[in-house]
């Protein structure tokens, strides 16, 4: 992308309204516009962001076996009048009537909906197990919507929903969605550290919530230190073997980590002391098992190896994609603005032309734009005619991992200038090379088929 054609309304100043890193850099480095409160319009930059989030998000369920679709924002009340949740809800869900007097809403969760599918479709223990999920937009009329898209009011999540016959096989399909989620986070370079919780209005009292550790999160935390050290890694992972997954989330929930919620004084005091640590956490996911919850109440029923009828075992399983967002800049910035990972930035890198109208500069720039765009560099090539200063701050504020600084006196010798936002550490390396290695670099971050 060139920028003289992008659509990046940077601002200058810092918004008076935004609290935290991450919401005043969303604002400033123009990727998102509050319409209303808690309700925000993706601008180009944070679409991008967002958009990588989500087929992070695709590409690790669908390794774990779960299958993608679509339902709708708007809802019918008569579903939510069978689980018995539409009173009890209360004033998070927004309701609406249409045109014939008919009460819809728009969905904050879809346990009824997917249950409904369900029941419509399936009728045998030989169909199961099935985890579905979808992408989707859903609104949460909060009380505080604050910090930006942290705690939005429309805001956009990852929900999953398993059905099985038995409370083993669902026990299973918790655990591979644990550890489907602590890959999906490590690949967008983020700990996320899974911690017992409470089902809330989603049910259940098997839960784990996924926490990333920073001081701006609105959960209280305490946690064993030595959490910290436990990745999953690039180890293989067979989501089909029960023992593995039940392993993994064995290995990751020995240690003590309670949000305030679930917080146990007594089981925390006997954490050696030095491994006792208190602080904040952001929930960027969490996933229920719920068993017959719905299905008993809705009638999603199948019937088992005897011809018998049973009500099917269910959880489900949530992401906070548009959250993310917000919670990587909370994990990764600084005094200048953003400093996304690979795997999730906006663009792979930045070309900064320091001579713009000269023409071996323009004409190095072009060649270099395009050979990064055949490398599958993605770069954004600031153009403008504009100090180098100000390309190399809005650069550095929209938080692209790489730079590539273009003058004539680098050039004069055929080099050019590959900076790392994150340690600020720069090379003089010639043109080719500097492709290559960005190439090398982003090759790492696409996934094996
Ligand atoms: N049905 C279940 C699992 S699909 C469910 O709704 N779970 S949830 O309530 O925990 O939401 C899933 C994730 O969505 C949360 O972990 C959080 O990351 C995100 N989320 C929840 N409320 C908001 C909000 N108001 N703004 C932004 N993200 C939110």
């Amino acid at each position: 992308m060139r920028l003289r054609r992008y659509f990046l309304p940077v601002l200058k100043e810092t918004p008076a309204e935004a609290q935290i890193a991450s919401h005043r850099y969303m604002l400033r480095a123009g990727m998102v516009k509050q319409q209303a409160a808690g309700i925000y319009s993706w601008l180009p930059l944070g679409y991008r962001v967002l958009s990588r989030i989500k087929s992070i998000v695709d590409e690790e369920q669908t390794r774990a076996g779960h299958i993608p679709m679509l339902m709708p924002t708007l809802q019918s009340a008569e579903l939510w009048r069978e689980s018995g949740r539409y009173d009890e809800y209360g004033e998070e869900m927004l309701r609406i009537s249409d045109r014939h007097g008919r009460d819809l809403l728009y969905g904050p969760t879809n346990e009824e909906m997917i249950t409904d599918i369900f029941r419509s479709h399936v009728r045998s223990y030989k169909d199961l197990p099935l985890t579905l999920y979808h992408i989707q937009w859903k609104f949460r009329d909060e009380m505080r919507p604050r910090f930006g898209v942290m705690r939005g009011r429309e805001f956009y999540m990852k929900d999953g929903y398993h059905f099985d016959l038995t409370e083993a096989d669902a026990k299973h399909a918790y655990n591979r969605h644990l550890v489907s989620y602590l890959r999906t986070y490590e690949r967008m370079g983020l700990q996320a550290i899974p911690m017992k919780s409470e089902g809330g209005p989603i049910g259940g009292d098997y839960t784990h919530e996924f926490l990333i550790l920073a001081e701006t999160g609105e959960s209280g935390v305490f946690y064993d230190t030595r959490i910290k050290d436990i990745r999953l890694g690039s180890q293989v992972i067979d989501y089909d073997d029960p023992s593995q997954c039940a392993r993994i989330l064995e290995e990751f929930t020995a240690l003590y980590a309670c949000t305030d919620e679930t917080h146990d004084p007594e089981a925390f005091a006997r954490v050696p002391e030095e491994y006792q640590h208190q602080t904040r956490g952001i929930e960027v996911g969490q996933i229920f098992y719920f068993g017959t919850k719905y299905s008993a109440a809705m009638g999603a029923i199948v019937q088992n190896a005897q011809g018998k009828e049973v009500p099917v075992h269910m959880g489900s399983h949530g992401i906070g994609v548009s959250r993310l967002v917000g919670a990587i800049i909370e994990a990764n910035h600084d005094e200048r603005g953003i400093i996304w990972p690979e795997a999730v930035a906006p663009f792979g890198c930045g070309i900064i032309n320091v001579k713009q109208g000269d023409p071996t500069t323009d004409a190095a720039c072009a060649d270099l734009y395009a050979a990064l765009r055949a490398a599958g560099v993605d770069p954004l090539y600031d153009d403008r005619e504009e100090r180098a200063g100000a390309k190399f701050a809005t650069i550095d504020l929209i938080g692209l991992p790489w730079r590539i600084t273009v003058g004539p006196r680098g050039l004069a010798q055929g080099l050019v200038e590959l900076t790392h936002r994150r340690t600020g550490e720069s090379e003089d390396l010639a043109i080719a090379t500097a492709v290559t290695r960005l190439q090398e670099i982003y090759r790492q971050h696409q996934v094996e088929a």
